[in-house]
């Protein structure tokens, strides 16, 4: 059985806790307390070397980090994931746009925000993280006004990975109600018959002031 190395507020593990789902996939979990250093210890690191989750473990010991290469992986042969060489590329463009435009601004200030970390934070740090998550999420609304998933007709990874934390932007203060066709995306994945509705604060987490 596969492993997943985990840590329940990380929205990025809730994309592979989604398509384990919807694959309807068993999976063990191991807990990784990144707040009180787990992820950085020797052993972690062995499994991904930069220290964070979600990462994955292979029945015959193979080890994959970063939730997008996990979505990959796990997707081939489903229906998650084309099969056409360029609908698969446009899934990887969708993809990269989270890792590059969503994830390292809306999953950064919704992290600091839920963990009274923004007074620490420079404002012009945040300043520039808020611009590329308002630019990135306009031109998601802006895309889905010509089709129902990012990537076409169907969902794929892309719109698992982009709904982790696109649709929490307003934790990090970020309005989207000016946004319809990004709001009715977040309603149809939603309202597919596996959506993982389980998503956890970090406030279950008594380390997650700390830095990381
Ligand atoms: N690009 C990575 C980001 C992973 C990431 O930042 N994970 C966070 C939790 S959401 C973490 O474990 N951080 C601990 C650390 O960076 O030390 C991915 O997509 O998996």
């Amino acid at each position: 059985m596969i492993t997943l190395y985990d840590y329940l507020p990380s929205q990025n593990a809730w994309k592979v806790r989604q398509l384990f789902k919807l694959l309807d996939q068993s999976y063990q979990q191991e807990f990784v307390s990144i707040f009180e250093g787990e992820g950085h210890s020797d052993a972690y690191r062995a499994i991904n070397p930069w220290g964070a989750v979600p990462a994955i473990r292979l029945e015959d010991g193979r080890v994959l980090s970063e939730s997008n290469a996990i979505l990959w992986y796990l997707s081939e042969g489903s229906p998650y994931r084309p099969v056409d060489r360029f609908e698969a590329a446009k899934v990887m463009q969708w993809l990269s746009f989270e890792a590059d435009y969503v994830q390292t601004s809306v999953g950064s200030l919704r992290y600091w925000a839920l963990t009274d970390k923004l007074d620490t934070r420079s404002p012009e740090l945040i300043a520039g993280k808020r611009a590329i998550a308002e630019r990135a999420l306009a031109i998601l609304d802006d895309e889905l006004k010509s089709r129902p998933f990012i990537a076409g007709e169907s969902m794929t990874i892309a719109d698992i990975s982009l709904f982790a934390y696109a649709h929490r932007a307003n934790e990090a203060d970020i309005a989207t109600n000016a946004l319809p066709s990004f709001l009715a995306w977040t309603d149809r994945i939603r309202a597919h018959r596996d959506f993982l509705a389980e998503m956890h604060p970090y406030s279950i987490d008594p380390h997650s002031s700390g830095e990381l």
